[in-house]
């Protein structure tokens, strides 16, 4: 079976840890045969993640990419889990010389092991490569046991709309995600989200095709605006999910209305989108309206009117992520939503 997911950092992390748990590895990047050709793992099942790059940043004359670093990390047992994000067992020594010479930025969080991440992808990238031949490059090391693709190789950064501090009224600046939630906490009002770039950029190689010949289109329980919505950003991708013969299944980022981590409601907010289940369904839209969805899997208790979702299968389980077992067991609830059935459904052991 070939599941793809379009996911983000942390949540999409951690939602892919119980895809992985449920279906079995794929190997990433794939192995070589002797004469050096990718050879088709013979696993049953195919997982390829599709990651955001909205939230990537250029810093200190490194490339960064969060989201696909939490994936990495997480995938590969690499991340530092209390944190969601960076290295375990991690040192901060260059962040604080580089802030002793009062180098900027000084409020982001470069850890000593996680430069060499950065500076290899740099490099790679400075060479020619592109971000999804570093990726994999990067996963030979921490075998994912997904496919990792960035949504894009072309710069896509999401940039944040704030006042203009001390402009007038309709005066706006924008700063880069990355800025605006690690520095300020998210706590500066936005006034919407640019990603810089999207009208020029193009799906990586193999992103569209990974959703044309999907079994199951999945979006993670990631930030529908920064994370998924960076992602439908890409030229393609919204009509790629539109379009493909696989039913696309949204599983809810809210648990009682509210997000478990992150700033999801500060974004939705900024959008006029109200932070909850139902409403979080109808900005994404059914596919037989002008939507992405077939199947929305909301946490038990939360409630959808039907009215406001027509059009798509709603669904309730536990969506809380505590460890691979139990996403394996939220990932199978939301394919057998819409009838695809997995090895849990099936009754095997995860
Ligand atoms: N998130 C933070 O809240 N504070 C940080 O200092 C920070 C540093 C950082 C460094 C590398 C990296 O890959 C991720 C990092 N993150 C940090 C997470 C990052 O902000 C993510 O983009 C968000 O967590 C949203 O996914």
């Amino acid at each position: 079976m070939k599941v793809t997911v379009l996911a983000g950092g942390v949540g999409g992390a951690r939602f892919l840890l119980g895809v992985r748990a449920l279906l079995g590895p794929t190997p990433f990047p794939p192995p070589l045969s002797e004469s050096g050709d990718p050879v088709d793992a013979p696993g049953n099942h195919d997982i390829t993640a599709i990651v955001n790059v909205g939230d990537d940043v250029r810093m200190h004359g490194m490339r960064i990419c969060p989201d696909l670093d939490t994936c990495m990390y997480t995938l590969g047992g690499g991340i530092d889990s209390g944190r969601g994000w960076g290295r375990s067992d991690e040192t901060w020594n260059a962040k604080e010389e580089l802030a002793a010479y009062g180098a900027d930025p000084d409020w982001f969080g470069l850890g000593d092991r996680d430069l060499a991440t950065h500076l290899i992808r740099t490099q790679m990238l400075d060479a020619g490569y592109r971000l999804s031949d570093v990726t994999a490059a990067l996963c030979r090391r921490w075998q994912p046991g997904v496919r990792l693709l960035p949504a894009t190789d072309n710069r896509c950064e999401t940039h944040v709309k704030i006042a203009k501090p001390g402009g007038s009224q309709d005066e706006y600046v924008a700063i880069h995600f990355e800025e605006w939630w690690v520095r300020h906490r998210a706590q500066i009002p936005a006034h919407g989200f640019v990603q810089i770039g999207a009208d020029r950029a193009t799906a990586a190689p193999g992103v569209l095709e990974a959703i044309a010949e999907a079994d199951i289109v999945l979006l993670a329980p990631s930030n529908p605006v920064v994370s998924v919505g960076a992602i439908l950003a890409v030229p393609g991708i919204r009509g790629a999910l539109r379009t493909t013969a696989a039913p696309v299944v949204g599983v809810s980022p809210v648990i009682d209305n509210k997000p478990l981590r992150g700033m999801a409601d500060e974004c939705l907010t900024a959008i006029g989108v109200a932070t909850s289940a139902e409403a979080i369904a109808a900005h994404y839209g059914p596919r037989s309206g002008n939507g992405i969805l077939d199947g929305w899997l909301i946490a038990d208790g939360d409630a959808v009117d039907t009215a406001v979702v027509d059009g798509i299968t709603v669904g309730t389980a536990p969506l809380l992520m505590t460890d691979p077992a139990t996403t394996a067991r939220m990932v199978a609830d939301a394919c057998a939503l819409v009838g695809v059935n997995t090895p849990a459904a099936d009754g095997h052991d995860l």
